[in-house]
């Protein structure tokens, strides 16, 4: 197989599940643009709620990591999806916030990713629609949500990104990469994976919108029970440096901790699979990536995939979207 990684980085996949590769991503040249345009994403959600009363400052001075916390800590709200680049299911409206910025199509399009990615799939590349951007404030600086011990967005259940999409893609080769835009650690809620389960297959996963906590102390949301898990002590934390990148095969059971710390725990995961297989999402917009044997179905544009989302915005907005997955129609959380 062609591709970046070598024969031992594949075997390892294979073998464990996931694969992290240090320092793939250029910070000056990848990282500090995505970072840069997320300020811009955040000083226009601030400047709108200052301009409706909800806050009672733009914050401008503060760092963005201080401004995002503040901005969440004032109003008790969740922005998650001003953020993202995708679409919550079911409560999509035709104004519905998201983010596709040409840095963030910069990185779907990362050359040192997909080169990656095609040493496991091979050179026929599709950006696959499930994908997220997590800004996850530090919780001590949260509200709780009314009457429990919850804070917005915080922990990822255990889950298989496979029981996150519909089963027409159970056979989908979907490979998931996640990575940290700035240092992932135990402390700030990094990666946790249970290696070698991914032979396993496909785990079941339980609604539960209860208080209850699962074992890393995060909401329960739509998550394998502890009794489908393999035991505590095989788990391994992904720490990862901003640059690193994490590729999980789509049955690896995966979660993350809460944030324990200071700071916005900041990470993108991306999925690709090979071109022509169900993604999984039909309702979102995916795109070729790579491919060696038609490069001209690449999608190079930026502006053409944001109107590929306006499109898919206007198109499901008001309407039923057939489940994200079978297990829960309002869990849209997990991906
Ligand atoms: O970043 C997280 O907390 C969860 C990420 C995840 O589930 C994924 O990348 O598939
Ligand atoms: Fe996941």
């Amino acid at each position: 197989m062609t591709g970046s990684l070598s024969a031992d980085q594949v075997a390892s996949f294979q073998q464990e599940g996931y694969l992290v590769v240090r320092g793939v991503l250029d910070q000056e040249t990848v990282l500090d643009p995505i970072s840069a345009e997320y300020a811009g994403v955040l000083d226009r959600l601030a400047n709108q709620l200052h301009e409706q009363g909800q806050i009672a400052s733009v914050y401008a001075d503060l760092s963005f990591s201080d401004r995002l916390t503040r901005i969440y800590a004032e109003t008790g709200q969740d922005y998650a999806q001003y953020f993202d680049f995708t679409l919550p299911q079911g409560a999509t409206k035709a104004d519905t916030p998201f983010w596709t910025g040409p840095a963030v199509f910069a990185l779907l399009r990362n050359e040192a990713i997909l080169d990656a990615v095609e040493s496991l799939i091979g050179p026929e590349i599709y950006a696959n629609p499930v994908q997220h951007v997590r800004l996850k404030p530090p919780e001590h600086l949260l509200r709780r949500k009314a009457g429990t011990d919850a804070v917005p967005n915080n922990a990822t259940p255990w889950h298989q990104d496979n029981g996150v999409v519909t089963e027409e893609a159970d056979d989908t080769d979907m490979i998931t990469v996640w990575l940290p835009l700035t240092r992932a650690t135990v402390e700030n809620g990094c990666l946790v994976v249970q290696p070698r389960s991914h032979h396993d297959g496909l785990l079941p996963h339980c609604p539960n919108d209860s208080p209850a906590t699962n074992r890393n102390g995060g909401p329960l949301g739509l998550h394998i029970p502890d009794t489908f898990l393999g035991p505590e002590e095989q788990e391994l934390n992904m720490e990862m440096e901003a640059g690193d990148i994490l590729l999980m095969h789509r049955r690896t059971p995966h979660a993350s901790h809460r944030n324990r710390s200071d700071h916005v725990r900041w990470s993108f995961d991306l999925r690709y699979n090979p071109t022509g297989q169900p993604s999984g999402r039909s309702a979102f917009p995916g795109f070729i990536a790579r491919s060696a044997s038609e490069p001209w179905t690449e999608l190079h544009d930026p502006l053409a995939w944001t109107d590929m989302w306006l499109e898919a915005r206007a198109r499901v907005s008001g309407a039923s979207l057939p489940a994200f997955n079978r297990w829960d129609r309002s869990a849209v959380t997990c991906a």
